[in-house]
């Protein structure tokens, strides 16, 4: 199964799940209590410290044979208080993209994964209209990061920011929330804002959604678009006119005429509860590109597993399913694998989602075997044909 000539390979991570110590964030001040909301398990702390420890990170995925590397730059640590910007952190930024191009590997921005400076959280963060002002300056700002970049994700997931966005709205046990809209109106407001700025630069602008596959049982279609649009396709149909839409695809939930149906319990499941569901990622690309009608990246794709060979069958069957869309005509130009290491999955270390593992302690790095194989993957371009009956 060949992939088109220059496909783009590689994997993917976000700052405060690897860096570590993102103490001006609002995730890290919830994570100790000293910002309201639902108590979380396990703080991030030092996380994989790939802060100081990225040139070793980047170094592996480039000798695995991966070509690109997504990571995000940290809102809280370039604006730790409100209109001051830190000119360390946008070097560090910098000196990120010159090693990954040092290395051979295209760096892919992300400027906000889910993480807030405290004060903005403090002044009500997405949900007030403010936010699409200070997330504008934000980026303006971070600007000299993006010097040479190709690739920049505004919004990381910006569904599930919304879908998140009142506290007072718990998790149900199965599906998400319904977004909030003003709260989506203004992600969409901040990201059309920042594909502006974006361009200014030469980058081609996109933002990534975590697509649901949201599978309608017979006669619950229209259960299943009323249920998908707030959560997911409202905010495809908004990529229209980027330069590329991002898919982010983990599983799938299946529609009844009552709404989400409970995974059957023969299913197998991962590590994060959900259903082992290769094909997801086909779902995903499908939608994105009957919505935002842009070229399509896979931004994130991956399994949270204890055995790496599951990782390797996971990824086999989500690649074949990415081959089926591009052979029906999709554009799709890229697979970049969630995630390079192991990371907090905000709340706990237990679902490791990594193609590197690496030690709690000393930080020291141990590449899976699914890393190499991801990597003979991508230098061939192009996926083994699986033996009869897989
Ligand atoms: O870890 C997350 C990531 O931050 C956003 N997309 C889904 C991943 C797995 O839950």
């Amino acid at each position: 199964m060949d992939f088109p000539d220059g496909f783009l390979w590689g994997a993917s991570t976000a700052a405060h799940q690897i860096e570590g110590g993102n103490i001006n964030s609002d995730w890290w001040q919830r994570e100790w209590g000293h910002l309201p909301g639902p108590a979380i398990a396990e703080p991030s702390g030092d996380a994989a410290d790939s802060y100081h420890r990225f040139p070793q990170d980047m170094a592996l995925l480039a000798e695995a044979g991966l070509a690109a590397y997504r990571f995000s730059i940290e809102w809280a640590r370039i604006e730790p208080e409100k209109g001051w910007v830190s000119r360390a952190a946008i070097d560090h930024y910098r000196r990120m993209v010159d090693t990954a191009r040092e290395n051979g590997l295209e760096p892919v921005i992300t400027l906000h994964h889910f993480t807030n400076p405290v004060w903005f959280a403090r002044e009500g963060g997405w949900l007030t209209d403010a936010s699409v002002d200070a997330f504008r300056r934000y980026v303006e700002a971070a600007l000299p990061v993006l010097e040479g970049v190709s690739l920049v994700c505004t919004i990381n997931e910006p569904n599930m920011v919304s879908v998140l966005a009142d506290p007072e709205v718990g998790f149900p046990s199965i599906g998400l929330p319904p977004g909030v809209p003003d709260v989506t109106d203004r992600l969409i407001a901040a990201h059309r804002a920042a594909v502006e700025l974006v361009r200014s630069t030469g980058s081609q602008a996109g933002w990534s959604v975590a697509t649901q596959a949201y599978q309608p049982e017979p006669g619950a279609e229209e259960v299943a678009a009323e249920y998908g649009w707030s959560r997911e396709d409202v905010f495809l149909e908004a990529a229209k006119g980027d330069d590329w839409v991002g898919v982010q695809a983990y599983t799938r939930t299946v529609i009844g005429p009552d709404g989400p149906r409970e995974i059957p319990d023969a299913a197998e499941r991962t590590l994060t509860g959900w259903e082992y569901y290769p094909s997801a990622v086909g779902d995903g690309i499908r939608n994105a590109w009957k919505r935002a009608q842009a070229p399509v990246y896979v931004t994130e794709n991956g399994i949270a597993t204890a055995d790496d060979r599951r990782r390797i069958d996971y990824t086999t069957g989500a690649l074949e399913a990415v081959h089926a869309c591009i052979v029906d005509g999709i554009d799709v130009r890229g697979y970049l694998h969630w995630s390079a290491l192991d990371n907090y999955e905000w709340g706990s270390y237990r679902p490791t989602f990594g193609l590197i593992a690496w030690d709690r302690e000393t930080f020291e790095r141990h590449p899976k075997p699914s890393l190499a194989w991801l990597g003979g993957v991508a230098r061939a371009n192009a996926l083994p044909v699986p033996p009869p009956g897989r």
